[in-house]
């Protein structure tokens, strides 16, 4: 038997425990191990046979690295078949995690326990997929159809307490010794002499689904999953669950499980699940690095994204002071803090009670003399340099030695600010994107002279705020805004070539975008771009350069706040609208530009827009702002709404082979000029060489 699972009798249990860290994993060991017990325990003593795991978790599914390698015997079908088929009951004991394929051996069992802080779940459509092991045509079967449509479309894990409410567990333990709670468990069902439970026996009655339950839920669905195609998938399984008998609709779920597990969508979220886990990792820094206690922090800046940030902290239980200029603007900054909670109260995501006790983390101050005794500062005001500077020279005469101090610069040079300082090996970039309390991406900015401990801390901080963390070096923009340059710029010059802002919005839509580029400045507000520009020295002096947005915002129409930008905006509703006056003014401006407007294909919209980003994304990797391509990935997934299923720009680049990219980018350098398309050296290199991103890195590393 393999090390990884071992097996002994204790008394008249036979008790299974799988140790396969960091999360127990069904590699093929574990399989084969699980196998080969649960034969053994078929010859002995037992009576009962549990089912548990050493470490952290209970078996957190599938080996996700063993996806697209050829497949290893023993299959998890034949594993789960004999838990099924024994002929003494099989319990799984649940602690930590029972996810996937981990949740999926757990209802081939006959019982399941678990102690009141387990999860439980089916998590596959995150990765593309969908539960390959039955747990379509379980759960459906022991929680019901609706509930099952909502587990494994959604994804989300399932507290003990609510599992068994749904019927997915049959007993949570008052214990948080697992292991012997789950042998008494077992015992009092010997003696019970309850009976092998099987959840395949159970039949559903198709006349309990409202006859367009499937239609429906494909169609909400297809709205929500913009294009993926796991979720309808999902649903023929349920569907399956209930029009066929059990084996059949295994074999249906099996079909279309080997469907998505080949799909190009589910090989990009793979690519993100360890991507987002790789980004977290400094290189070059031990993970023993030690790291600061962060107990208290301040923002600098009650705006809406100081006001964000501050929410984080609260969410996480870290008291929060707010510093503001003035007792007006705190007080305007405490509203919008009170406001945005009253919201998620409204929508039921949390209680009246919650909201009391995050609210009362927050203070608020115009005193710096109250922020000397933070662990964490960050300051979170307008982008002017001075100003920044100003407040880092304040925050190093007052806050305490070894206090974080961080800025939320999305433009400013970190090493500047932090020569404001006598400190700064203290001072770090935390650049959250907007609005805070809800984006999941945090760029952590390492200046020249940042201490390790402070970057280490800023990471794990940010992981403990919920956020997904990506280092950065300085440079104008770091990784996000850098990379976004050319792609507004494209999409504008496209609206001269031919398009109107709907073609170049949906087209960039229907690829995964959550939002057109057009449609998002209006939404942004285009003065803010405008306001950008007028500040850059470094543009190139061309009248095409943001025409249209530039006008616009001379014609007062800034987007949403004024109900009108590239579009008009219902005033109600907010839904976006054509605009025929701004299709005449594109057309008249491109005459006077002298520019023959023509037909533009999709293909083209894709590869203006986002070419501009993987080259930069190159010159980026090259000059070692980014540690890796899958952190620029990271970067674009998580803060720009780049689709998760296309695995972001890289991976994207990687996919479309970078010598297509490479001689398009010469194609439009030869058509557009070289001041806006020029090929990063490394983007020309690798596709000279035949090379992916992905090789390029695994060779560095
Ligand atoms: C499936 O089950 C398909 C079946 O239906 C059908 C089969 C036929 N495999 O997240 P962490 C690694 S699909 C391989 O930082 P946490 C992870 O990369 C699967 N490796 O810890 C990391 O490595 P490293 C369905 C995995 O405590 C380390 O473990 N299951 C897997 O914050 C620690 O991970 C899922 O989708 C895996 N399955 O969170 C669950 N899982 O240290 C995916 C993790 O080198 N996993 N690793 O960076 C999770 O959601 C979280 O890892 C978990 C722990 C909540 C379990």
């Amino acid at each position: 038997m393999s090390q990884v699972v071992s097996y002994e009798l204790k008394g008249n249990v036979g008790i299974i425990s799988v140790n396969n860290p960091p999360v127990n994993a069904l590699a093929q060991v574990v399989r084969e191990g699980i196998l080969n017990a649960v034969n053994a325990a078929q010859e002995d003593a037992s009576e009962a046979i549990v089912l548990s795991c050493a470490g952290r978790t209970f078996i957190a599914g599938a080996d996700i690295t063993e996806f697209g390698k050829p497949p290893k015997e023993p299959g998890l079908p034949e594993v789960l078949s004999a838990i099924e088929n024994s002929t003494k009951p099989v319990i799984a004991a649940i602690h930590g995690t029972a996810l996937g394929g981990g949740f999926e051996v757990a209802l081939a069992c006959h019982y399941r326990c678990a102690i009141p802080s387990a999860k439980v779940g089916l998590p596959e459509v995150k990765l593309g997929l969908l539960p390959g092991a039955g747990g379509t045509q379980r759960v459906p079967r022991i929680a019901g159809v609706e509930a099952a449509l909502d587990m494994i479309t959604s994804g989300n894990p399932i507290a003990a307490n609510k599992a068994y409410g749904m019927g997915l567990l049959d007993q949570v333990l008052e214990s948080d010794d697992l292991a012997s709670a789950a042998v008494d468990y077992a015992q009092k069902l010997v003696a019970e002499g309850a009976p092998l439970k099987r959840i395949r026996d159970i039949a559903i009655d198709p006349a309990s689904v409202a006859p367009d339950f499937f239609a429906a839920a494909r169609k909400r669905l297809a709205r929500r999953a913009r294009g993926q195609i796991a979720q309808d998938r999902i649903v023929s399984c349920i569907e399956a669950a209930v029009e066929l008998p059990m084996d059949e609709g295994l074999q249906r779920e099996r079909e279309l499980f080997r469907e998505l597990v080949t799909s190009a969508e589910s090989a990009a979220m793979r690519h993100i699940f360890f991507a987002e886990r790789q980004a977290a990792k400094i290189k070059g820094l031990s993970k023993d690095t030690p790291t600061r206690n962060i107990g208290k922090v301040a923002i600098i800046g009650g705006g809406t994204m100081g006001g964000g940030i501050a929410m984080c902290f609260a969410n996480v239980g870290i008291p929060v002071v707010l510093l503001e200029i003035n007792d007006e603007a705190l007080s305007r900054g405490m509203d919008i803090i009170a406001k945005n909670y009253g919201i998620t109260v409204k929508k039921g995501k949390l209680t009246e009670e919650l909201m009391a006790q995050r609210i009362e983390l927050i203070s608020g101050s115009t005193d710096y003399g109250d922020i000397a005794d933070v662990d964490l500062v960050i300051e979170a005001v307008f982008e002017n340099l001075e100003l920044k500077q100003e407040i880092f020279a304040k925050l190093d005469n007052t806050c305490k030695q070894g206090a974080i101090l961080a800025t939320n610069t999305s433009y400013q040079d970190v090493d500047a600010i932090a020569a404001a300082t006598s400190r700064p090996q203290d001072v770090v970039g935390m650049h959250f994107f907007s609005p805070a309390n809800v984006m999941k991406l945090l760029e952590v900015v390492r200046g020249d002279k940042t201490a390790d401990d402070a970057l280490a801390t800023a990471m794990k901080i940010g992981k403990k705020i919920g956020k997904v963390c990506a280092l950065s070096r300085v440079c104008y923009g770091f990784i996000g805004n850098r990379m976004l340059g050319g792609y507004g710029r494209e999409a504008q010059m496209l609206l001269l070539d031919g398009c109107t802002p709907e073609q170049v919005d949906s087209a960039l839509e229907r690829f995964g975008m959550a939002m057109g580029p057009l449609a998002m400045g209006d939404l942004a507000g285009l003065d803010v771009g405008y306001k950008a520009r007028q500040a850059r020295t470094d543009l190139p002096d061309d009248p095409k350069l943001y025409r249209m947005g530039t006008l616009l915002v001379e014609m007062e129409r800034y987007g949403q706040k004024t109900g009108a930008g590239f579009y008009r905006y219902d005033p109600e509703t907010r839904a976006r609208m054509n605009d025929s006056e701004v299709e005449t003014l594109i057309k008249q401006q491109a005459q006077e530009l002298g520019i023959e407007q023509r037909e533009v294909s999709d293909e083209e919209i894709l590869a203006r827009c986002f070419y501009p980003l993987i080259n930069e994304g190159a010159l980026i990797l090259e000059e070692g702002i980014a540690q890796r391509p899958s952190d620029i990935d990271v970067v674009y997934v998580f803060g720009y709404a780049f689709p998760v299923a296309k695995g972001g720009p890289m991976f994207y680049a990687d996919q479309v082979g970078l010598k297509n990219v490479y001689d398009k980018i010469c194609e439009f350098r030869d058509r557009y000029g070289e001041q806006y398309w020029r090929p990063a050296p490394l983007l020309q290199q690798l596709a000279e060489a035949g090379k992916t991103f992905a090789e390029w890195d695994a060779e560095r590393s």
